[in-house]
């Protein structure tokens, strides 16, 4: 097909925008006549990956099988994007190390803790602030940012519209697309 298939991985807190933002870049992949696919909890954890919860151990293993599962739909040429919290640095680079070097496109998408509380759509944040939930991302369960990510797009700052786009901008000039 002329060109090298990717991966787009997407880590940020929950509530920040991460699903959003790689739905509404796999729509633009689409309309341009290119295959891809988007790995998110909604097809990976209640499937693949229900027999994990979220202690730092089921995280790293639920993010191992999401970067083996990424290398094979690539291998079959299809754009692969992933939207998983992913917050430790060492599992986000054992993904980016099974796969090519410049296969591995990390999308930071930062959003302050206190803005995703505000958003809270699942009420998920409120659970963990009165202990319903233990292990809570950017509330009593850690996340490392992205020390060297190649894009980094702000959800406080930008509408959903201006991060795609700046997605679709650095794909463009990287000639990825
Ligand atoms: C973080 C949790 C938790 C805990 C349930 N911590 O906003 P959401 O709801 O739709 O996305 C979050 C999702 C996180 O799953 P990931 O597979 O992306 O996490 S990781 O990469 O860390 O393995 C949130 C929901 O699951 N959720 N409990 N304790 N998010």
């Amino acid at each position: 097909n002329g060109h090298h298939s990717f991966v787009l991985w997407f880590t940020g807190l929950s509530a920040s925008g991460k699903s959003t933002i790689a739905n509404r870049v796999a729509e633009r992949l689409f309309s341009e006549g290119k295959q891809s696919y988007v790995l998110d909890g909604d097809n990976v954890r209640f499937g693949l990956n229900k027999d994990l919860g979220f202690s730092d151990e089921d995280r790293t293993e639920n993010i191992r099988r999401i970067g083996e599962v990424a290398k094979l739909l690539l291998d079959s040429g299809t754009i692969v994007l992933t939207a998983f919290i992913s917050p430790f640095q060492q599992d986000r680079d054992s993904a980016r190390s099974i796969l090519e070097v410049d296969e591995f496109i990390e999308v930071f998408v930062h959003c302050p803790v206190e803005e995703c509380e505000k958003r809270d759509p699942k009420g998920l944040y409120s659970k963990a602030r009165n202990g319903e939930i233990k292990e809570f991302t950017g509330i009593n369960s850690p996340y490392e940012a992205p020390e060297n990510p190649e894009i980094t797009v702000h959800t406080h700052e930008n509408t959903i519209d201006e991060c795609v786009d700046q997605i679709v901008a650095y794909l463009e000039k990287k000639r990825f697309i």
